[in-house]
């Protein structure tokens, strides 16, 4: 017999609603029928007031989204949220943890709301591709106001309780044990014959403003763009000034199940848990000895080790910063410095809060000085004789506990950890440029390395506020190795007819923060040269990079020579197409024979996106990822590819995998290009009627 997730219990007059359903006290089918229950017991006893609380870490954490996409059952959550509002005597909401969406609306249901001061509250549904669906949209405004109600259920991000206090959401700030204190205080408002005060029912202030809805949907275009449910969002919060709660709730439930069952809906909550999933390392069992790690070092202070080590000392670990020459090493620590000025200057960090990130900073030029270290990241130059020489000093330098890690992009791990005699202790930790921004940290295992080891880094990772992907060693890991058959496809595109802006204007269309030409040109065109030349590739000897050889040996780098694929505006940045280079690329197809002709927007994005398909299942069948989930994540949180398409191999599936295959063969009959095979495990779980997310 399942223990019963909602307890009540009569305590001197107030009648106590306590669920507990962990882990975040998702309001589950067994939460939502136990809290019509209690209520009925409650109203049955006619108790004085009725006080309703959480055990474990939080409040309610929203409706349990694992139900989603099963058929509904019956109580719904705006059953509950009406019986709630209407109960006879007051009702209080205790808050601590997270009060999030469905939990939100619960205690905006309740007539009076206390919380514990580290409290956090907000209504994220729309990071799920959704819009609060129990009354949100019509209660928030009411104890908030407008803008401020729309700033939260636009961004999803949370308020703290002080503020939430200050908004008018919170009544009551609390401090010490939740339940004794939660009880004084509803002991108060009956002391006081307070009365049932619905939420629904009070008053709505329009907004003075004319135009203020149209100017607030203006003003979040850009950062909305392709998303359905901040639209349905303002539109129901304009509503709510204009109709009582029951119409306005109605209208409510209509477009959040027209979200609910939105493709993108269902690609943000695969990205919901696939982020969570990242971590679960199959062959290995989470209860893994980690190490400690109060120490690091970052060697290298380029553009790579200078974010690493700040994303270090945001977290309040101590990093050491090695270099070669005190110039290279005080000009690294100088770009941090002026990184975090400028932090302070957007409001992003306190200046206190940069001085404690600077405390944990310092540098060196000897590496007898991170002899104690715990872990070292190394962000040198990526030449392999360099990275080795390297490796060994640290292994000479280093503690013998110390795990040894390297940010290469592409080189081989396993021969790098050759060259030290503590293999198992050696790793690759591939950061994002900017690493200090980009949540993206590929953790790359190599042959030997130890479980623990691996095991320490995913959690180091999330400690400093990135996603961790375990990945396996090959040449560019997950993303690079997808991007190369990407950036292929674009140049070939390009060759046959597309203009730069075609090809980037379907990819952005289509979702992309970005598209593969611009991005081009925002890297730095010499980049890609110099690692074309470290492979020995002659300029222009390959079809697909004839053209940015072309363009880096006119001194055409890209946006930080004011010209590249476009050209930029010098005031404004903006881009703009160049006819000078439309004609190189005519000459330059001439030259390889290429036949030019009219390329709809489709098959740019068929091309593009399906080449990381084709490529992410190869990588699945070699084992070089770990799931299909985490190649979304990678994909999402490296590159750019829009979070509400869930992801390339998402996408195939929304797709269907045997539309997928058909496409492909379809690219290689066009192309007679024979990277358009479809990769085996495809053509294995198409003939199934299974889908990717099979092996998630
Ligand atoms: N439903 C089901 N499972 C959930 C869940 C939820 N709402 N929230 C978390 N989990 C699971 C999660 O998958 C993980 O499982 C474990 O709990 C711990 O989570 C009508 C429709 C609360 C801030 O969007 O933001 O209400 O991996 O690892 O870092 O209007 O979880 O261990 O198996 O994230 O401490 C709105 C979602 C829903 C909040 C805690 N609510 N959750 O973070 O732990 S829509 C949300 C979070 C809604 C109504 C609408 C975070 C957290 P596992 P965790 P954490
Ligand atoms: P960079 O040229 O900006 O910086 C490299 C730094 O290493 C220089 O400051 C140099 O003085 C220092 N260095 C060289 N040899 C050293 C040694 N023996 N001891 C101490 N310091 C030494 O290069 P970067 O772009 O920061 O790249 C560093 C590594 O990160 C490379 O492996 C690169 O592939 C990888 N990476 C780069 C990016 C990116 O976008 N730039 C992204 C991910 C990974």
């Amino acid at each position: 017999m399942d223990k019963p997730v909602v307890n009540y219990q009569v305590d001197e007059q107030v009648g106590v609603i306590r669920i507990d359903n962990p882990p975040v006290n998702a309001l589950s089918h067994a939460v939502r029928s136990g809290l019509m229950e209690a209520l009925q017991q409650a109203r049955d006893d006619g108790c004085g007031a009725l006080l309703i609380l959480c055990g474990g870490r939080t409040f309610i954490a929203g409706a349990d989204i694992t139900e989603f996409g099963k058929p509904p059952r019956e109580p719904h959550l705006p059953d509950v949220i009406t019986a709630i509002e209407n109960f006879p005597v007051p009702v209080v909401a205790a808050l601590h943890g997270t009060a999030l969406g469905g939990g939100l609306e619960v205690a905006l249901a309740a007539h009076y709301r206390c919380a514990l001061s580290d409290t956090r509250l907000g209504l994220p549904e729309v990071k799920l591709g959704l819009l609060p669906g129990a009354g949100g949209t019509q209660r928030l405004p009411r104890l908030v106001g407008v803008q401020a109600a729309l700033d939260m259920m636009i961004s999803g991000d949370p308020v703290g309780a002080p503020r939430a206090a200050e908004l008018g959401l919170v009544d009551e700030l609390l401090e010490g044990d939740l339940e004794s204190a939660a009880l004084a205080y509803t002991r108060r408002l009956l002391a006081a014959k307070a009365p049932p005060r619905p939420t629904g029912r009070l008053p709505i202030a329009a907004p003075d403003a004319p135009g203020f809805f149209d100017d607030y949907r203006a003003a979040i275009a850009r950062k909305t763009r392709g998303l359905i449910a901040p639209g349905f969002i303002i539109e129901l919060v304009a509503l709510a000034t204009q109709v009582p709660v029951e119409e306005g709730q109605a209208r409510e439930r209509e477009r959040f199940l027209e979200c609910r069952n939105s493709p993108q809906s269902a690609a943000l909550r695969h990205v919901f848990f696939a982020e969570r999933a990242t971590g679960k390392l199959p062959d290995i069992p989470p209860d893994t000895p980690v190490r400690p790690v109060n120490s690091v070092a970052v060697i290298g202070a380029g553009t790579m080790g200078g974010g690493i080590a700040m994303c270090f000392a945001n977290a309040g670990i101590p990093v050491t910063l090695v270099e070669t020459a005190r110039e290279n090493l005080d000009r690294g620590l100088g770009i941090i410095e002026k990184n975090y000025a400028t932090s302070v200057k957007r409001g992003r960090f306190t200046q206190a809060q940069v001085d404690g990130f600077l405390a944990n900073l310092s540098g060196t030029v000897d590496y007898a000085d991170i002899a104690d270290v715990d872990v070292v990241i190394e962000a040198v130059f990526e030449n392999m004789a360099v990275k080795k020489e390297v490796f060994g000093k640290l292994d000479a330098a280093c503690k013998p506990a110390c795990i040894l890690a390297t940010n290469t992009s592409y080189l081989d791990v396993n021969e790098i950890a050759a060259a030290t005699g503590r293999a198992p202790q050696v790793i690759g930790a591939h950061f994002f440029s900017p690493a200090n921004v980009m949540k993206l940290l590929e953790v790359v295992r190599a042959d030997r390395t130890a479980p623990d080891v691996l095991q320490t880094f995913m959690q180091l990772a999330r400690k400093i506020g990135k996603i961790p992907v375990a990945v396996g060693v090959c040449h560019g890991f997950v993303g690079n190795r997808m991007l190369k058959g990407y950036a292929r496809q674009a140049q070939l595109l390009l060759l046959e007819g597309a203009s730069p802006a075609q090809v980037d204007g379907a990819m952005e269309s289509w979702g992309m923060a970005m598209g593969p030409i611009a991005v081009g040109d925002l890297a730095g065109l010499d980049i890609g040269y110099r690692s074309r030349r470290d492979q020995g590739i002659e300029p222009r000897s390959v079809k697909e990079s004839t053209l940015a050889d072309t363009l880096v040996e006119m001194e055409r780098l890209g946006q930080k020579t004011g010209a590249g694929y476009y050209r930029y505006d010098p005031q404004t940045r903006r881009r703009e197409a160049d006819p000078e280079v439309e004609s190189l690329i005519a000459d330059i197809a001439a030259r390889w024979g290429v036949e030019r002709r009219e390329i709809a927007a489709e098959e740019i994005v068929d091309r593009l996106v399906l080449s990381l398909v084709n490529e992410g299942a190869a990588i699945l069948r070699e084992g070089i990822a770990a799931r299909p989930s985490d190649i979304d994540i990678v994909y999402l949180n490296g590159y750019g590819f829009p979070a509400w398409r869930g992801g390339p191999m998402f996408y195939a599936d929304s797709l269907g995998l045997d539309t997928v295959v058909a496409k492909l063969e379809g690219l290689q009959r066009l192309t007679g290009d024979d990277c358009w095979e479809p990769d085996p495990l495809l053509l294995e779980l198409a003939g199934r009627g299974e889908k990717l997310a099979s092996l998630n």
